[in-house]
């Protein structure tokens, strides 16, 4: 395949959210513009997902540093990330987290591999059911999961109908912003309940994500909340959720576990 087929495809696959999660995201839009660093290639990858300041941060750094010094931070950020999960996971913990992501999955599966004893309540994720990703990923490696739909999120986090009681809620992020964090739509709810049932709720994410620009919130095809839906019914479909940082009791980047303020003063420096 040549570049500009190569380019176009990742284009499509993010576009289409079969290329899904920030990080995974930002890592091949950032091969796709190494293939064609040209003006017109940083817009249309920038115009993909709005939501999605990792890209555009990691396209930035393009200017300065080379293709394979970028793509060396993905990884080194996650082995740190992973350190700093391992410790503040507790045996027996049962552990709530919500969609697909990449930062908070590696981390479980490094926790569990170095001999943590813990288990994940998931949500399905609708309407592309990212959730269910989770799950196999999860399952795959012998962690032992639960999967609940989405509007079963009061009842799995706060022990009701039989369910456990929830120790922890990890969530991933699309955005961290001054005033919070932006991730999938459910996440704002699931941060609310827990919250209020004094569950402490960490956000697991690459520091790259950070930004102090606003960032708009994805609307995505109405199609996937109801395809042939009856004519003149009027659907909407929100793709991510703000959580305030009231709400967050810290956030687990490279940069190590901090409180909202703290880690906003580390990422500024
Ligand atoms: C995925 C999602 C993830 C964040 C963080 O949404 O909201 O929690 O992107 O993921 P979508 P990661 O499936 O719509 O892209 O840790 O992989 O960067």
């Amino acid at each position: 395949m040549n570049k500009q087929k190569i380019f176009n495809k990742i284009a499509k696959d993010i576009k289409e959210v079969k290329i899904q999660g920030a990080r995974n995201i930002a890592k091949k839009a950032l091969y796709a513009y190494s293939l064609i660093p040209t003006k017109n290639s940083y817009e249309k990858l920038f115009s993909l997902r709005p939501t999605e300041p990792m890209l555009v941060n990691v396209l930035n750094k393009m200017e300065k540093q080379s293709y394979k010094e970028i793509l060396k931070h993905f990884d080194s950020a996650q082995d740190k990330i992973n350190k700093y999960v391992f410790k503040l996971i507790k045996n027996n913990d049962v552990i709530f987290t919500h969609c697909h992501s990449t930062n908070v999955i590696n981390a479980l599966i490094y926790a569990k591999k170095k001999g943590k004893k813990f288990e994940i309540y998931n949500t399905e994720t609708r309407p592309l059911y990212q959730g269910r990703k989770t799950t196999r990923e999860l399952k795959k490696a012998r962690i032992k999961v639960t999967q609940f739909i989405d509007s079963a999120a009061m009842i799995a986090l706060t022990k009701k109908q039989g369910t456990k009681k929830v120790n922890k809620v990890f969530l991933g992020a699309d955005a961290l912003l001054k005033e919070g964090v932006i991730n999938k739509v459910g996440s704002g709810m699931i941060a609310k309940i827990a919250y209020d049932s004094k569950i402490l709720i960490y956000i697991i994410a690459d520091s790259w994500k950070y930004t102090n620009k606003k960032v708009p919130r994805e609307q995505r095809k109405l199609k996937e909340v109801w395809d042939k839906a009856p004519k003149n019914i009027k659907i909407r479909n929100p793709a991510f959720e703000f959580i305030p940082k009231k709400y967050i009791k810290g956030i687990i980047s490279e940069l190590g576990v901090f409180d909202y303020s703290e880690f906003l003063k580390k990422v500024k420096s």
